[in-house]
């Protein structure tokens, strides 16, 4: 029987299958067939392969191939870590205030992102942006992402939020306290725990503890929880420039093919960020993200891979 991950947590998952039958399952045998080795090999939005073992329960045989993920680097365990799964659309969710809009840690949510479209969305719209905020935002619409303004307090823009979701899987990304519960309950007229803002940090509390499915009319959508930081997976560095769209049209002049526009001779990308053709922050955010991952292992190091033609 094939179903559908709604939640997971203690390695109990909840599989809703094509009959909307509800089994809370476990993995059959010690490890699942093909994710041995990795830190959670079955997440919400998965589709898993089980048999039951009653009316209620069953036991999961093997995960079917995974279309998108939203992932990230888990420091503690040094692993990736993959957070949901066949999304068809990921929103990242940021607020003006409390958690403050940190353009960079929406750098890094979409470089976690693999084979979604991507919204960013400002919620608390009832709280003004400043000018230099308003245009750091609105330069994702210009790379070709899409941005939507809204408010879960005052229901501003809620509907508009909601066409962006017909007819879609989508999950709620982003910092701790940026208001996700509060947009997935107003979306859903669910009663989801909203968190206390700490006033001490400015930032949220960890509120929502493990990603949960759930369904609208015409639409579903996976809350996740928030992070206070968050660090892309260890993979190839060269698919870090997938999230930088503004660098695409100028890395086919770069002398070398395997140029990851640090300080490459002849990088297009590195003097069109010197000259104020692409944003300079943009450029400075992409370049730690490298970073972050040469710290790791030497294994991925950009002088590993800085092969010429
Ligand atoms: N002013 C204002 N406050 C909001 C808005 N939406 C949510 N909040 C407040 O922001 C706080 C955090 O909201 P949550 O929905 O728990 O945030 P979250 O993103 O789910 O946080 P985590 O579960 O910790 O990741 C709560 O105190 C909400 O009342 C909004 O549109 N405007
Ligand atoms: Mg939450
Ligand atoms: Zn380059």
């Amino acid at each position: 029987m094939t179903g559908t991950v709604y939640r997971s947590i203690n390695n109990i998952y909840t599989v809703k299958n094509e009959a909307g039958e509800i089994y809370l399952c476990r993995i059959k045998g010690k490890h699942l067939k093909d994710a041995e080795g990795e830190y959670n090999p079955i997440v919400v939005g998965d589709l898993v392969d089980f048999v039951p073992t009653s009316s209620t329960e069953g036991l999961v045989i093997s995960r079917l191939e995974r279309k998108g993920y939203f992932a990230r680097w888990n420091a503690k365990k040094e692993m990736n870590q993959v957070i949901c799964a066949n999304m068809d659309a990921l929103i990242c969710v940021t607020s003006a205030m409390t958690p403050p809009f940190r353009p960079r840690f929406v750098d890094r949510v979409i470089a976690c992102s693999r084979n979604v479209d991507i919204t960013i969305c400002m919620n608390k719209s009832d709280i003004l942006l400043t000018e230099d905020e308003f245009e750091r935002f609105s330069l994702y619409k210009k790379l070709g992402f899409n941005i939507i303004s809204v408010s879960a307090k005052t229901g501003e823009n809620i509907d508009g939020l909601k066409s962006l979701l017909l007819g879609k899987r989508t999950a709620f990304v982003g910092q701790s306290g940026v208001g996700k519960s509060s947009l997935v309950n107003r979306l859903l007229n669910v009663d989801q725990r909203v968190g206390e803002l700490s006033e001490k940090y400015n930032r949220g509390c960890h509120t929502t503890n493990h990603a949960l499915l759930f369904e609208g009319e015409g639409f579903s959508i996976i809350d996740t929880p928030g992070f206070r930081e968050i660090s892309v997976p260890h993979d190839d560095p060269h698919l870090v420039a997938k999230a930088f769209p503004e660098f695409d049209s100028l890395s086919a002049g770069c002398t070398y093919d395997s140029c990851l526009h640090v300080d490459e001779p002849g990088c297009k990308v590195r003097e069109a960020a010197e000259n104020g053709l692409i944003n300079d922050d943009r450029y400075e955010s992409y370049l730690r993200i490298l970073e972050s991952l040469e710290d790791r292992s030497p294994l991925w190091s950009r002088n590993v891979q800085k092969n010429s033609k």
